[in-house]
């Protein structure tokens, strides 16, 4: 064979019983528990990561709170939550799930050295021990979590061995089975630093490469640009992959707007939560209690303890609106209470921990304030709602349609034999991948892995004898998919600038379009997060157009290749989003997004999931409604 070469990569093909896409918080669970199961069977386990697990997903940075954390809370009440801050319309049965398992990997980050914050007095009990951790809110623990997933990835990389470990191979598709068209029996993607493409087999396989980052044009620009909140290495590839093999989505006009400190995006959750602070409009009124009645227009209808997080997006862009903005986090406030019963010394650990929640997790933040000469003790900081994300594991609810557990009393439609297992026999999901549930964050996404590594060992076993057959030939696949190194080193020499060329379009200029055409109709910042069904309708003309376009990227060298995957990743996963949108004749996520023409929520026609498909052949898309049943209103189920 001649010596491998940008146009010409080798082909490494590999066969393997579990495969798990993505060396994140939900590989890293199902990664650990894997190796519990497949101890005495001669199951053949592999890891691929687009990056280097260490720091891979949106954990890189770290974090300082594990936001879900039972303790003594009870399951039924966190799934109450969950459906509570997503407006009603959560299942029930996956939310319980995870909270009668989370805990369990949180007691395993401390086991593995990850430092928790205990109450005085219990600060050398473990959580195990019966410890108590220092709340930040009734759900989430304090940490000092810089090297969090560091220790997660490592735990991870001792259970599987670094030999089943693939690091740096982008996953660009799934490849169904030729006898059985939903079922999935391959993926295929290619190394970013050699110039080989892979080539998996599989009886079962993990897809959890995270949510959707960039698919909006972001706040941050030019000097700012690629400054996000969510991990933008992540490019919808969980969506985008699980749809083009036919799994069913859900809740895919759901998405997430955070609020955030402005400019370095981060956080508010330690602000709100642990350090008491109130967010004011440009004259210091608080919001939530200015504007408190504009909740009633909304379910639950003024009963919620905690108005859901578009609720209070809702408020404060209320202010903004009508001209009293900047928003503010009222830092000095906050601190300057809090150390009214403290020592010198207090106060000052009391600093070091407000610069300590940014440094462990949004570094940049802290760069923010550095630079602009905010001592939060003295000075307020600016808010501001940031570009729309799409993720499943934290504020959000997009993703794909799992089966459920089974004792739990939900309708028999949502569970079909594997826990996890998408609609496409042997794909599974985890952590942002998972719709219809939400607020799971690193722990439970970590947790839900490890749910779907113990099905995935049965499904595995169940079907022993089964052999993957692809769908399509690899030569077939392997030109599709250095169709723009092809490109490029057919036209290049066309014109002198290589970046100017009407043979192809350059990864960069094709994500800024599709960035103008999101913000523009499909609801970004530009408009205030408001679409109508025309605006839509152009969107989705503009989005066919871009996807016809698309096929014209060019690959200059191999991170280029991946900018161009992750684009079409980014555009499948923005078509769901906007024809989700297109079909939800309401505003249920007001602060999120807001349908014009239907603003307001219609309990009465739309308490329902939404649920999509996508046919690959056809490039369209099928929508349908799926009743909500609420579960955790009614008696609590017993926990296994
Ligand atoms: O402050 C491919 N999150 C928070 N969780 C908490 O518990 N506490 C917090 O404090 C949290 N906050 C927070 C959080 C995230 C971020 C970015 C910030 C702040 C700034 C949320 C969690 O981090 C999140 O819920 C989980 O990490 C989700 O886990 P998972 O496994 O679903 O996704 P991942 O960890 O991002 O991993 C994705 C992996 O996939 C890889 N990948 N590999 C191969 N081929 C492809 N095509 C791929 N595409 C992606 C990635 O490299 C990665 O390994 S706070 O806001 O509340
Ligand atoms: P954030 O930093 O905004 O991602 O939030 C971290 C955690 O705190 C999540 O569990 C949020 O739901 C929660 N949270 C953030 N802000 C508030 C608030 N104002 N009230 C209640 N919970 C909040």
């Amino acid at each position: 064979m001649s010596e491998a070469s940008f146009g010409n990569p080798q082909i490494v093909e590999e066969e393997v019983d579990i495969l798990l896409i993505g060396g994140g918080m939900a590989c890293c669970g199902a990664a650990y528990e894997l190796m519990r199961w497949i101890d005495g069977t001669d199951l053949k386990v592999k890891l691929i990561d687009k990056a280097a697990m260490d720091r891979s997903g949106a954990v890189a940075q770290g974090l300082s709170a594990i936001n879900t954390y039972l303790g003594d809370n009870d399951p039924a009440d966190y799934a109450r939550m969950v459906a509570n801050d997503l407006m009603g319309i959560t299942r029930d049965d996956l939310a319980y799930d995870l909270g009668r398992h989370v805990d369990d990997s949180v007691q395993l980050f401390e086991e593995w050295g990850l430092p928790i914050w205990k109450q005085k007095g219990d600060e050398d009990k473990s959580l195990k021990e019966g410890g108590k951790p220092v709340r930040s809110g009734k759900w989430q623990i304090m940490i000092n979590g810089e090297s969090y997933k560091w220790i997660v990835a490592e735990a991870a990389k001792k259970a599987l061995g670094t030999d089943n470990i693939q690091e740096r191979v982008f996953i660009v598709k799934m490849i169904n089975d030729k006898n059985d068209p939903e079922r999935v029996a391959g993926a295929i993607g290619f190394n970013v630093r050699e110039h080989k493409i892979h080539v998996y087999k599989f009886k079962a396989c993990l897809l959890a490469a995270g949510g959707c980052v960039n698919l909006f044009r972001p706040r941050s620009v030019g000097e700012g640009s690629g400054r996000a909140w969510y991990p933008v290495w992540n490019a919808g590839s969980t969506y985008a992959m699980a749809a083009e093999a036919g799994a069913e989505l859900t809740m895919m006009e759901n998405r997430f707007v955070p609020a955030r400190f402005k400019d370095g995006y981060g956080p508010v959750g330690a602000w709100f939560l642990l350090f008491k602070a109130k967010a004011t409009n440009a004259f210091g009124e608080v919001y939530m209690d200015k504007n408190k009645d504009m909740l009633n227009d909304y379910p639950p209808y003024g009963l919620a303890a905690v108005p859901a997080s578009c609720l209070r997006n809702h408020l404060m862009m209320h202010e903004m609106k009508e001209g009293r903005g900047p928003i503010y986090m009222d830092t000095p406030t906050a601190l300057a209470k809090l150390a009214e019963t403290m020592t010198p010394k207090e106060i000052k650990h009391l600093e070091a921990e407000a610069w300590e929640d940014f440094l462990d997790m949004c570094i940049g933040q802290a760069g923010v304030w550095a630079g602009e000469n905010i001592e939060p003790e003295k000075k307020a900081s600016e808010l501001m709602p940031t570009e729309p994300y799409l993720l499943g594991s934290h504020s959000g609810c997009c993703g794909i349609w799992v089966s459920g557990p089974t004792d739990l009393g939900a309708p028999k439609e949502w569970s079909w034999g594997y826990r996890s297992m998408t609609t496409v026999k042997g794909l599974f999901t985890a952590g942002d991948g998972v719709g219809a549930s939400g607020h799971k964050f690193s722990s439970g996404s970590h947790a839900e892995g490890r749910l779907a590594a113990k099905a995935m060992v049965k499904f595995a076993l169940d079907n022993k004898d089964w052999k993957p057959e692809l769908d399509t030939p690899v030569d077939e696949l392997v030109e599709e998919i250095y169709r723009p190194v092809r490109t490029f080193l057919e036209h290049k020499d066309y014109t002198t600038a290589i970046d100017i060329n009407p043979h192809y379009i350059t990864p960069k200029m094709l994500q800024f379009r599709l960035q103008k055409i999101m913000d523009e109709y499909c609801a970004g910042v530009a408009t205030w997060y408001q679409t109508n069904a025309k605006m839509l309708q152009v969107c989705e003309e503009k989005l066919e157009t871009l996807k016809e376009d698309s096929v014209k990227m060019r690959a200059k060298d191999l991170h280029e290749l991946l900018r161009a995957w992750e684009n079409y990743h980014r555009i499948i996963t923005a078509e769901a989003h906007m024809k989700h949108i297109q079909f939800r004749e309401e505003s249920r996520y007001p602060g999120f997004y807001y349908r014009m023409d239907y603003n307001f929520v219609d309990e009465k026609n739309w308490k329902c999931f939404v649920n999509s498909t996508y046919d690959r052949k056809s490039k369209k898309w099928s929508l349908k409604k799926v009743p909500h049943v609420d579960l955790v209103s009614k008696p609590k189920p017993t926990a296994s």
